[in-house]
This record gives structure tokens, C-alpha cells and sequence, in this order.
């Protein structure tokens, strides 16, 4: 695995400038004194006290002492990448955005994701929503396309966001639970503001388990603006669709990977990138003209509402592929600050009241996370442009700024800097007219928060429905208090029976009577059994034993490899395994390291003389990726395994002697990713 760095871009030019290599140099204090001992502080006899003066001691602790800055308050556990982005055609109809212009333009961009309630340290495949933020580091400035891959949120008004915040960490008492919703603080908070209604539906279905970042979408949730040269402004949502299209975990393989995995997803991203199978998402936008601001059965500045695809129709404009994984997570990753209102001309805000508030935000959470107001000069965070302003001084402060003006106007620098006009890229706000008396009030047109949810649910296959119910079932099972429990499947009444009630059985509530929204309406798009599908770099896990057949399952990894997929090998022990002709194969993984939930697929081979404790094993694995709804294929013993289990000739189950036929029904079974009909 060798890492494909190439300096194809400016701001990896600018960050070399920064990056060190350690390896192989003198160790020095933080003044460049070179240190003779680095084991012993220095002493007052080699039983005595140690010296104040022992300035190496000292400054060695006290760094270490400070190397903790505060987490995110949420979104506190990411992971990050390079890459870049090119539109593939000129924008410049709707923006005059630079970056959105010129199709041989590459663009450099930093990518964030994360999960919205954990800790720092949580594991990585809990139920939630995912953070998906990119800068684009463009020539006119940063743009911080700052998104979840839920394209709705809980709340209407950014007022609340500290309170839907408070609910959904652990409960401050006894912080439990750590990275779950599957709690009384807030489900009561759902219960009490039914805005949340359609962005629960979404948290309860398999989009808050994704199978990998690479394979999630990412949505900028609220309305913004294009405008182009000449002033005309259409609204905009923005999309990410990933190349290899949206799949999830299950659930009961993603409790279990939080265990087994903490890691799952960056060690996913991280590997995808050192194997050169670089991650690609499609930027998508769905346009609406002003005129049309009030001609949908949704409020466009809702950011409870999606617009249907099917009539408002997503804009493919250009794509985004993450090619280098950072040098050092906390240089980079942690110290990454992405804001809203980081925009670059031609995009602009609206007056969404979540997206106002954010607006707000987020440069007030850096001043507390990154210590100060000069976090714009950390390198990850610096733009690839000049930047000039009369801004002076605070903690940190690297920029040596010359001369003694630092004050507009001024004439003893000739009025420097100066104002940009439009023309020359200065930034105008969209002159939008805006009216009306100061009130704290939401508009009418907020206030139908479940017909959404309900298009969300007829949108639903049969399994992912069953998923939905499921969810609600496990979270409001932990949920202590029986008065919300009673309350959640009341709300969701007016959503659907076809959920309420199956849930308020299986918690042992009370069946709610409400028959819920009328709405028949769906939209495909939503589903993730339309999809796409491919077996590129699924990960098959090869049950092996020596006594293999070396020609056959050469052949099978040759077609499987040419499709994309990986393989790594499952056995007892670590080390060498032989076929009978005697070529040889070494072990990724044993049946202790190695886990049916890390897998995509299992390609179950065996071997010759296998023993009762290793077939056990193998057992287990297969038992469980069947229960998952994997692809499994098997030759040989394998195929006895599988009948004593009664799992043959099952949907996504392959056997056979062809090895021809074998492999390339196993790569289709890979490709359709899970196989519910068993
Ligand atoms: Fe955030 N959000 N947010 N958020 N958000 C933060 O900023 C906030 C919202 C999102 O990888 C914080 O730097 C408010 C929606 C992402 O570094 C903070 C509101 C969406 C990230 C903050 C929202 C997001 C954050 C915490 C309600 C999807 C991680 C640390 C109005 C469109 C970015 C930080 C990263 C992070 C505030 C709602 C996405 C506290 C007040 C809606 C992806 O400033």
C-alpha cells in the first residue's frame, strides 16, 4: 500500500510548506537546542529530587500537559480527505461562482465526515445522522459546503438547536448513553416538538447505518442561492451522490462492528485511499426559480422539507473524488473549521432560520475550539488566494504583517486594502427584499410536519419499512418512561398506522388511534433498493485451510479481482496455508481477529483435513453473514458446511463445481450487496 501522493494541487503546494519530517533528524527542544538525554530529568544525585531547571523537562510536560483542545460539541468524532473537484459543465447560466465555471479547472477540496453525537473517541457505526463537509479551496476564497447525509433536519429554527443537542447527548446526570438516540431525553424532546417528525423517519431508517462514507449521500439541507453575472438568483439545493451508490449495515452487524470496529469507516476511507480506489461523489443541484417560490406544496425555505427529485429533478453538474488521506489527523482533521457563511460569489444565503443561525454559529464555536480568532492562518483551514485585511493580532497570531497602517481609510497607505468591486470579485450580498415587523414567530407555512414524513415512508421498500419499525422498536424499547413512549407512537400515528402500530406492540404501548397523514404520494429516489450497484471494492472474506484447491480458487480471486472486489483470507491461525499442489497463501485473519461483520461476502473454500474446531468457526461466520443478508459462496466442504446448516439454494447463496459459472455468480451476488428474500 504506498501512499499515490501526487502535488497535483495548489493547496497541496501551500500545506508542503508546513509539513515536517521528524524521521531520521537530531532531536531538539522547541528553540532548536539540540538534547543530549531525553529518559532522565535532571536530577540532584541519581536518588535525588529533580531540578526546576531542567528546562527540557519542563517544556516537554507542559505541551504535553495542553495537547487536548475541546471536541466539537457535536459532530466531535470525523475523519477526513484530500481530493478535488471539476464541474462538467460551465455553471455559469445560474452562478457566476469561478469554481463552478471552467470544466478543466481542478478545484482542491478537504473533506470532513462524521457522526453528529458521539464523543471524540465513540465508535463509528452508530444509528445517526453523518456530517459530510467540504471546502473547496477555490480562487476566490474558501466555500464550505458544510452537509449531513440526511437531506432534512430536526428543527425549523436554529433557536433550538441547543436544546435538541442537550437531549440527544448522554443524559447529563449519569452521561449515559454514549453515541445513541435510543434514550428518554430525546425521545422526549421528538415527542414534545413534532418538526422533528420527518428527520426522525430518516434517523430510524438504514441511512443513519451506511455501509461506508464512500457510499452515502450528502445534501447541504437548506435552500441557498445562485446568482449569475447579471444578478438573476434561482433557489438551490445542493447534493452529493456517491459513484458507488447509497447501501447501509443492518443493524444488529452494525452494533456489533461498533464493538468489534470502532474504527469501521475511517479505517474504510483511510484504505480505499491508500489503495487507490479513490471515492467519488457527483455534485448534483436542484434549481428553482424565484417565481416559483410559492408554486410547491412546501415551503422553500423549510429545512424540514426535501423537494422530490421526481418534480423538482437533480442537476448533475459536476464531480468530486478523494485521491490523499492528511499527513496528521489533528493538524488537519481536528483543526479543520468549516462555516456556511464561508461562500464565494454567485452563492448566496436565504432566509431559512436554521441556516440563519448557523450562520452565526459556527465562527463563535471556533474561538473556543481552535483558542482564538486567528484560526483562518492554521494551514488546513488557510485559502489558496491572498488575503488582506486591516485584522491584527489575538492568540496565535502567525501572519507578520508590515507596515504601520492597519486602519481604513487611511491615505498613508493609499487607502489599502481596498474595497473589490463586484466587478473585480468583490463579494454582493443578493439584494433581496426584505420587509416586515420584528416578531418571534414561525410562519404558517412550517407547520405540516408530517406529510413529508409519510411521503418518506410510501417511498419505503417492504424491508426497508421493516427496518423503519424495527428502529423505532429498538430505540423506544430503551426509552424508560412509559408517558413517552406513549407519546412517540401517538406523534407517528399521525404519520401512519402502518408504523404506530406495530411499534406500539412490540414496546407494549397503547394503539394509537389517529390513521395518519393522507398523503399518498412517493418518490423513488428516496429508496435504496433503486440504487446503484456494484461490486467495486466490496471485501470478500476467504474461509481457508491447507488442502485447498490452489488452481480453482486462483481462478475464482482472478474474476472477483478483475470486478473489483478484495479478498482476504479467514483461518485458524495466522501464517501460511498450502494447497495440495502445494502453492501457498498467507493469512489476513484469524477467526479471532477477523469478523463475519467486517466482510461484504464470504467465499467459504476450506480444505482438506478440517478440523471440528475449525469448522465450528467457520460455521459461526457463515451462520452470521447469512443472517446478515450476504452474498456466500462455497466449493467443496464448504458446500456440506452450508447444507448441514439447511442454507443452500437461497437467495445471494452460491455454489457449484463450474468455477466459471461459480465466480461470476458470486461477483452478482456481491454486486446486489444484501439478499432479503431468505
Ligand atoms: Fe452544524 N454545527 N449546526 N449542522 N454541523 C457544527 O461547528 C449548528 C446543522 C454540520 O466536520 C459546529 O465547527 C447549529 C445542520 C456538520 O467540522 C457548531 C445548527 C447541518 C458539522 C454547529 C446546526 C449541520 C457541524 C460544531 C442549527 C447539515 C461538522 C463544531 C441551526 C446541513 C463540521 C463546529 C466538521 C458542526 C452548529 C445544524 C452540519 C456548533 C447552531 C442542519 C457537518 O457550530
Amino acid at each position: 500500500m504506498g501512499n499515490k501522493r501526487e502535488m497535483q494541487n495548489k493547496k497541496d503546494q501551500q500545506l508542503e510548506s508546513f509539513r515536517v519530517e521528524d524521521e531520521g533528524k537530531k532531536l531538539t527542544t522547541n528553540q532548536g537546542l539540540k538534547v543530549s538525554e531525553d529518559e532522565f530529568s535532571l536530577k540532584a544525585g541519581e536518588r535525588g529530587p529533580t531540578l526546576m531547571e531542567d528546562f527540557h523537562f519542563r517544556e516537554k510536560m507542559t505541551h504535553f500537559d495542553h495537547e487536548r483542545i475541546p471536541e466539537r460539541i457535536v459532530h466531535a468524532r470525523g475523519f477526513a480527505a484530500h481530493g478535488e473537484f471539476q464541474v462538467y459543465d460551465s455553471m455559469k447560466e445560474f452562478t457566476k461562482a469561478k469554481f463552478l465555471q471552467d470544466p478543466s479547472v481542478k478545484t482542491p477540496v478537504f473533506v470532513r465526515f462524521s457522526t453528529v453525537a458521539g464523543s471524540k473517541g465513540s465508535a463509528e457505526t452508530v444509528r445517526d445522522a453523518r456530517g459530510f463537509a467540504t471546502k473547496f479551496y477555490t480562487e476566490e476564497g474558501n466555500y464550505d459546503l458544510v452537509g449531513n447525509n440526511i437531506p432534512v433536519f430536526f428543527i425549523q429554527d436554529a433557536i433550538k438547536f441547543p436544546d435538541l443537542v442537550h437531549a440527544l447527548k448522554p443524559e447529563p446526570h449519569n452521561e449515559i448513553p454514549q453515541a445513541q438516540s435510543a434514550h428518554d431525553t430525546f425521545w422526549d424532546f421528538i415527542a414534545n416538538n413534532q418538526e422533528s417528525a420527518h428527520m426522525v423517519m430518516w434517523a430510524m431508517s438504514d441511512r443513519s447505518i451506511p455501509r461506508s462514507f464512500r457510499m452515502m449521500e450528502g445534501f447541504g439541507v437548506h435552500t441557498f442561492r445562485f446568482a449569475n453575472e447579471e444578478g438573476k438568483a434561482h433557489f438551490v439545493k445542493f447534493h452529493w451522490k456517491p459513484v458507488l451508490g447509497i447501501h447501509s449495515l443492518v443493524w444488529d452487524e452494525a452494533q456489533k462492528i461498533a464493538g468489534k470496529d470502532p474504527d469501521f469507516h475511517r479505517r474504510d476511507l483511510w484504505e480505499s485511499i491508500e489503495n487507490g480506489d479513490y471515492p467519488e461523489y457527483e455534485l448534483g443541484v436542484q434549481l428553482i426559480s424565484e417565481e416559483d417560490e410559492f408554486n410547491f406544496d412546501f415551503d422553500v425555505l423549510d429545512p424540514t422539507k426535501i423537494w422530490p427529485e421526481e418534480e423538482v429533478p437533480v442537476k448533475i453538474i459536476g464531480k468530486m473524488t478523494l485521491n490523499r488521506n492528511v499527513d496528521n489527523v489533528f493538524a488537519e482533521t481536528e483543526q479543520v473549521a468549516f462555516h456556511p457563511g464561508h461562500v464565494v460569489p454567485g452563492i448566496d444565503f436565504t432566509n431559512d432560520p436554521l441556516l440563519q443561525g448557523r450562520l452565526f454559529s459556527y465562527t463563535d464555536t471556533q474561538l473556543i475550539r481552535l483558542g482564538g480568532p486567528n484560526f483562518h492562518e492554521l494551514p488546513i483551514n488557510r485559502p489558496v488566494c491572498p488575503f488582506h485585511n486591516n485584522q491584527r493580532d489575538g492568540y496565535g497570531r502567525q501572519t507578520i504583517n508590515k507596515g504601520q497602517v492597519s486602519y481604513h481609510k487611511n491615505s498613508l497607505a493609499a487607502n489599502t486594502p481596498q474595497p473589490a468591486s463586484e466587478e473585480e470579485g468583490g463579494y454582493a450580498h443578493y439584494q433581496e427584499k426584505v420587509e416586515g415587523r420584528k416578531v418571534r414567530k414561525r410562519s404558517e407555512s412550517f407547520k405540516d410536519h408530517f406529510s413529508q414524513a409519510k411521503l418518506f415512508w410510501n417511498s419505503m421498500s417492504e424491508v426497508e419499512k421493516n427496518h423503519i419499525i424495527e428502529a423505532f422498536s429498538f430505540e423506544l424499547g430503551k426509552v424508560q418512561s412509559k408517558s413517552v413512549q406513549q407519546q412517540v407512537v401517538e406523534m407517528f400515528a399521525h404519520v401512519t398506522s402502518d408504523l404506530a402500530k406495530p411499534v406500539a406492540e412490540a414496546i407494549g404501548a397503547n394503539l394509537p388511534q389517529s390513521k395518519g397523514s393522507s398523503v399518498k404520494k412517493s418518490s423513488p429516489a428516496l429508496s435504496q433498493e433503486n440504487t446503484i450497484k456494484k461490486p467495486d471494492t466490496r471485501k470478500v472474506g476467504v474461509i481457508i485451510d491447507n488442502g485447498f484447491n490452489g488452481d480453482e480458487v486462483k481462478q475464482v480471486l482472478k474474476e472477483l479481482q478483475s470486478k473489483g472486489i478484495q479478498a482476504e483470507f479467514i483461518s485458524d491461525k495466522l501464517g501460511i496455508k498450502k494447497c495440495a499442489g502445494g502453492s501457498e497463501i498467507e493469512i489476513d485473519h484469524t477467526f479471532l481477529t477477523g469478523e463475519s461483520v467486517l466482510f461484504d461476502a464470504l467465499y467459504v473454500v476450506g480444505g482438506k483435513e478440517v478440523d471440528p474446531s475449525f469448522k465450528d468457526d467457520a460455521v459461526y461466520f457463515i451462520k452470521e453473514a447469512y443472517a446478515h443478508f450476504k452474498p456466500i459462496g462455497a466449493t467443496h466442504v464448504g458446500i456440506k458446511w452450508l447444507e448441514e446448516q439447511e442454507i443452500v439454494e437461497k437467495e445471494g447463496v452460491v455454489t457449484g463445481a463450474d468455477m466459471n459459472i461459480f465466480s461470476q455468480n458470486l461477483t452478482g451476488a456481491v454486486m446486489e450487496h444484501r439478499h432479503w428474500n431468505r
